[in-house]
């Protein structure tokens, strides 16, 4: 790896709770000392901001597949090298709400995109960057999408919420089978209520950071 700060994902199908783990992980580090940032994919710096917008809004023009693919992929290029790897250079922990595996199980496993292409751009976007810890927030597909329901209330779905149940069930079957692939991830059992679910992030966070870990709280990292 590359640089001198540490860089956290967290992923999952809508609503298993990956805004809402940000904040605690977050916390734990920044009691620590470290100083935080916390970002999101698509999105992160106002061009990558931008071309989320076009990534969610439902339009009367239908995004082809491949432009969703790269759209993804024009956004991910943009918040690695004017957000992600200034923030890791200066010694930052840098939290991201989705990265890469995201591109993998939607487009790669929910819309069929070729994997080969997938892992081209991502070597482009990426620049040599990996993370540090993929947070896995696993839960069953029907209960993240009423927890994304409810949470919407009223407001209009998105253009990925419209898709059916078998689209996140690949998604969520990907997802786990990438996590047997790459030790980087911790699978969470995301259906627990919220403080067991922040408690077996803190569990993962003392394993993988041990020496993090056993920094007093309040103490200054540097
Ligand atoms: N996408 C993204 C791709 O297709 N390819 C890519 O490469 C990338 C990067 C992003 C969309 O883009 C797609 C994936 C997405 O469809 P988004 O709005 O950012 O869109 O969507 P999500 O990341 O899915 O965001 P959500 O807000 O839907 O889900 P979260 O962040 O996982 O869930 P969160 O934390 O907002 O929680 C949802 C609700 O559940 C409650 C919360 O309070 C909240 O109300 N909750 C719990 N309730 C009970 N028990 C718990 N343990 C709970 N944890 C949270």
């Amino acid at each position: 790896m590359n640089h001198a700060g540490i860089f956290i994902t967290l992923e999952g199908v809508e609503g298993a709770g990956k805004s809402t783990a940000v904040a605690g992980v977050a916390a734990w580090f920044s009691q620590r000392g470290f100083e935080v940032e916390c970002s999101r994919e698509p999105g992160g710096t106002p061009v990558a901001e931008s071309i989320r917008q076009i990534l969610l809004t439902p339009a009367a023009e239908a995004l082809a597949e491949p432009a969703e693919l790269m759209l993804m992929f024009a956004a991910r290029a943009q918040h690695v090298a004017h957000r992600i790897k200034p923030a890791l250079a200066a010694g930052k922990v840098l939290i991201c709400d989705r990265f890469t595996d995201s591109s993998r199980a939607y487009q790669g496993a929910g819309r069929g995109m070729n994997r080969t292409f997938i892992e081209t751009l991502a070597k482009s976007a990426e620049q040599g960057l990996e993370p540090n810890l993929t947070l896995l927030l696993d839960l069953p597909v029907a209960e993240g999408l009423a927890r994304a329901a409810a949470r919407r209330g009223l407001s209009a779905h998105d253009r990925f919420e419209r898709e059916s149940a078998d689209f996140f069930e690949r998604i969520r079957a990907e997802f786990l089978h990438l996590a047997t692939l790459h030790p980087r991830f911790a699978v969470i059992k995301a259906a627990e209520p919220l403080a067991a679910v922040q408690a077996q992030i803190y569990t993962v966070l003392q394993a993988r950071f041990p020496l993090i870990a056993a920094v007093p709280m309040g103490a200054q990292h540097g």
